[in-house]
């Protein structure tokens, strides 16, 4: 099998050759439809190239559930390799110039060698993930019972410690942001105080909150379940509203779209974190029953595009302190991560896409004149738009691909890396 570096760009110009006369003929011909809408295609082409959404290192490399997990070919092995999966993505889909590290997982001994090797590969850093939620060799004390929240002061003094770690690495790599997910909670009633747990929280938190640079931002994540499997501290976005609202203006909510029950509506928790002013940024996925971790649009791909559909009407409102961090958060068990996290990429684009070519005076009209079917009709018109001319193009204009995925397999890079990267592949269970 021959081998091309997919990073290297006259391998994806000439990639590109195969594709580019029917490219210009569906962006064409996409470019009329849309004009017949009075949309201007290239206007939502810059739009859709400008968007970014950050990478999770803990997605290029194969995730397992708790009962098991099958290692493909060519795993990165350490935090270095990941960069370099992670430069494959973004070369191809010009649409993750930003990696999120999880601390300890990514844990260096040398920030500046690591952030000179991203820059170098043309990466930067998004949020810093904190890990209160396993146990660490040699650790002194366990987070079995809870950590930020721990009814033990000394256990939530390691956790904030770790925390306060996690900025201070982060501020060497270049990021501006700590996302604070805790798996804190209780298993059966009775188990813990739901209130003190609560102002547990809010008092440790606080804590990191204060060890904050002047311009990073802290994103508090809710979670309704697992690990804790009857009340979770910070269950919903209620509760992380109202632990943002209490630690100060730094302080913002994350929604993981795995993270709500089956059905909620979370198109309106982000108009609602927006309207607070406190929509700090995303974890896109997606899943059917549980925090499944699967590929973004793969399941829910009409939710995705509602959710796009509230930030579209926050950009043109020019809603209030409104700069949501787009990131990841996925587990690919069964697919090569590489290709699931730009298809991952690619649907989050296709969503702010078709949001951005709905007919918003339309809508308004038909809105203020209660014609229900008509102004569904008109919001649905973008998603039943295909919008892959535009994504294509917006992928060119970044020097990307314009199908990354053929481009990814013909180059022979996870051969490649079999090769490379040979070593133990640990079998056990959990996610990573
Ligand atoms: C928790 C979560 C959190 C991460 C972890 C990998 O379910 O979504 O964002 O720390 O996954
Ligand atoms: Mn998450």
């Amino acid at each position: 099998m021959s081998y091309a570096d997919p990073r290297d760009a006259n391998y994806i110009a000439s990639a590109n050759k195969a594709h580019a006369a029917t490219q210009a003929a569906d962006y064409a011909a996409l470019g009329l439809q849309l004009a017949r809408r009075q949309v201007d295609i290239d206007q939502i082409t810059r739009r859709v190239a400008a968007f970014k959404v950050a990478i999770p290192s803990w997605g290029v490399g194969t995730g397992g559930t708790r009962f098991g997990r099958f290692p493909g070919p060519g795993e990165p092995r350490n935090v270095f390799e990941k960069l370099e999966d992670c430069a494959v993505i973004q070369r191809l889909t010009g649409a993750t110039p930003t990696v999120s590290l999880h601390i300890p997982w990514d844990k260096s001994d040398d920030y500046i060698a690591l952030r000179e090797h991203a820059a170098g590969l043309g990466l930067g850093f998004d949020a810093m993930n904190s890990n209160t939620f396993q146990d660490q060799p040699g650790q002194p004390l366990s987070y079995k019972y809870g950590s930020l929240t721990h009814t033990d002061a000394a256990v939530r003094a390691q956790a904030v410690a770790h925390n306060i770690e996690c900025i201070k690495a982060g501020a060497i790599l270049g990021s501006r942001a700590l996302t604070v997910w805790i798996g804190d909670g209780a298993n059966f009633p009775g188990q813990s105080h739901l209130g003190k747990a609560f102002e547990r929280c809010l008092e440790s938190t606080a804590t990191i909150y204060k060890a904050l640079p002047a311009d990073w931002r802290m994103f508090i994540e809710h979670k309704m379940y697992e690990p804790a499997f009857y009340a979770t501290v910070i269950q919903d976005w209620g509760s992380s509203l109202m632990a943002a609202q209490t630690l100060g203006p730094k302080a913002f909510c994350l929604v993981d779209l795995g993270h709500h029950a089956p059905n909620v509506n979370i198109e309106m928790i982000v108009a609602r974190l927006i309207h607070a002013q406190r929509l700090g940024g995303f974890h896109f996925n997606d899943s059917k029953y549980g925090d499944d971790d699967l590929d973004a649009g793969s399941i829910e791909p009409f939710r995705l595009f509602l959710v796009f559909n509230e930030l579209v009407e926050a950009e043109l409102a020019k809603a209030p302190n409104y700069n949501p961090a787009h990131m990841l958060d996925q587990s690919h068990n069964v697919t090569d991560p590489i290709e699931s996290l730009m298809a991952s990429a690619i649907e989050l684009q296709r969503a702010y896409a078709q949001a951005l070519i709905v007919e918003r005076a339309k809508l308004a009209e038909y809105r203020a004149a209660n014609d229900v079917l008509m102004s569904a009709q008109t919001l649905k018109r973008g998603f039943t738009t295909d919008v892959s001319p535009i994504l294509a193009q917006a992928r060119v204009s970044k020097g990307g691909a314009i199908d990354p995925v053929a481009a990814y397999r013909d180059s022979g890079y996870r051969a490649r890396c079999a090769q490379s990267r040979p070593g133990k592949q640990n079998l056990g269970g959990g996610i990573v």
